[in-house]
């Protein structure tokens, strides 16, 4: 046994080469293999920044002649269109100028150059520094696309950058996270992405399938010899440990997804207790009606807030109870359906009923994600109440609640994280899934005493499903899909 293992142990490079190079699979700094993309050469620009009043809009342009293109508008002197030496310019270097459109004069600007590939395209790029404006920018805009740029479609210079090369799939998604995150927690995940950490974790997997395929290939190479390469026993609890790595991985996505895209806390109970008056207190603004009329609320509102570090999206629904009144009808049915999607309920009563039950609706009483509260202490001489009772008009307790929505989302996100690095893509949990599905199909054949081809096939089909994910294979609309969700100009 120990004389196969070293054996294969000598010829694996060599079969990972050949598995690498065939039409399969590529390996690292072969690019990726793409199915129906074509690559276009055009220059693309668009503002990198908000434009609007403000200090200053930078405009990014990337593609093969940018460099010439600037040469056309920018010039040394103001008076006149003196064209700057563009082509002289050093990569990462800043360089101030005087933008023409044929001799208009349009705006004092700072360009800074960026030669191929050591740039964030891979392409050659130029980001020039306007005055803030958006007519400043109209103009620029006009200027560039009269001398042939055409605007970049959201996520196109990322896009470039994967398709050049200078990032994986999953790190250019990261890129997008980083720009959306609210939170240090969304902040830190993200760039645990970009920096490659996962990408890491996910290219040490492929590697081990990798291997398995190798050495059950191989074995079939040597059928005729009689020589057996892989004990079945041996393989069983690999790949069994690799399932398990693969659910840790999946389950991660229940916390990476909060931390993401915030904890879904509803506010929800009877009408009139006082649930848009908590909505308000804890976004601190008057954002929700309020009134003494019951059913004030018909419609739920929905705000983000950021509590304890974490991102919440706080949802104010309308109060729950039977209705003849066809749009109060429709405003229970929409929080009902809040509800379902709530991964904490803030289930509120007041002091005046608390006898009644909010119970109308199935499944959000005594549930773990449930906080129930009383509210309108204030107007309680006697304050020796057992529940969790405070109130939105005074402010009394109010904080005592809030440390107790902020524990519970941390019992949350903490639930099911015990991997050392979490998913937040939906994507990419869709891919480990249906990868983890041919480990389990593969698993069955080596159990059932099938072929090395058919557990070969479920092993391969299994490592092509994790390639998506860092983009080692991927086709147009995987990418169309991922891209359009970036801003312009990233
Ligand atoms: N005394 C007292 N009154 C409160 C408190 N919180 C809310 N109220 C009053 O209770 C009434 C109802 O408050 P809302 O916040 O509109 O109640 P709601 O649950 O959103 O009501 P609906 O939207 O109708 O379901 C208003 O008159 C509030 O001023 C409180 O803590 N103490
Ligand atoms: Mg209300």
């Amino acid at each position: 046994m120990l004389l196969i293992f070293i054996f294969s142990l000598i010829i694996n490079p060599y079969l990972c080469y050949s598995l690498l190079s065939s039409p399969l699979l590529l390996g690292e700094g072969q690019g990726v293999r793409l199915n129906t993309m074509s690559f276009d050469n055009r220059i693309i620009f668009a503002p990198a920044t908000m434009v609007g009043e403000s200090g200053i809009t930078v405009i990014r342009l990337s593609g093969k002649d940018t460099f010439s293109l600037i040469s056309n508008c920018l010039s040394k002197s103001y008076a006149e269109f003196l064209p700057a030496n563009v082509d002289h310019y050093i990569s990462h270097t800043t360089h101030h100028g005087y933008l023409f459109s044929g001799a208009d004069f349009i705006d004092e600007v700072v360009v800074t150059f960026f030669k191929a590939p050591n740039s964030y395209t891979g392409e050659d790029v130029a980001e020039i520094s306007t005055h803030g404006g958006s007519y400043i920018y109209r103009k620029v805009s006009d200027l560039l696309a009269k001398l042939g740029a055409f605007h970049a479609e959201p996520g196109e210079f990322s896009k470039r950058a994967y398709l050049n090369g200078k990032m994986d799939l999953a790190q250019a998604e990261a890129v997008a996270d980083l720009i959306k995150a609210k939170t240090e927690q969304a902040n830190n995940l993200a760039l645990q992405q970009l920096t490659g950490k996962f990408s890491k974790k996910i290219k040490e997997l492929r590697e081990d399938l990798i291997n398995y395929c190798s050495l059950l290939e191989l074995e079939l190479d040597f059928s005729e010899e009689g020589i057996d390469l892989v004990e079945k026993d041996v393989l069983l609890e690999k790949v069994n440990k690799l399932i398990a790595k693969f659910d840790s991985l999946t389950q991660s996505y229940e916390s990476g997804k909060i931390i993401k895209n915030g904890v879904n806390l509803a506010i929800i109970g009877r009408p009139n207790v006082g649930k848009s008056s908590i909505f308000n207190y804890f976004l601190d603004e008057n954002r929700a009606i309020v009134s003494d009329i019951p059913g004030t609320t018909r419609d739920y509102l929905e705000e983000p807030l950021v509590m304890g570090g974490i991102q919440f999206n706080l949802v104010d629904t309308a109060g729950i109870r039977e209705t003849k009144d066809v749009i109060e009808k429709e405003g229970v049915r929409r929080s009902k359906v809040k509800i379902e999607e709530a991964d904490i309920i803030l289930e509120v009563d007041d002091v005046i009923n608390s006898d009644i039950k909010v119970d109308s609706f199935s499944g959000t009483n005594n549930c773990s994600k449930t906080i129930k509260v009383i509210n309108k202490i204030d107007l309680m001489p006697d304050k020796s109440i057992a529940a969790l009772a405070v109130s939105a008009k005074s402010g009394e307790k109010m904080d005592t609640l809030e440390k107790t929505i902020i524990s519970k989302a941390k019992e949350l996100i903490g639930k099911n994280n015990q991997s050392d690095v979490i998913i937040t893509n939906e994507r990419h949990r869709d891919c480990l899934l249906k990868s983890c599905e041919y480990l389990v199909n593969a698993r069955e054949q080596i159990k059932q005493g099938g072929g090395n081809e058919l557990i070969s096939f479920e092993i391969r089909a299994a490592m092509d499903s994790i390639s998506e994910i860092i983009g080692k294979t991927a086709n147009v609309d995987i990418l169309n899909n991922i891209f359009t969700k970036f801003c312009i100009g990233k």
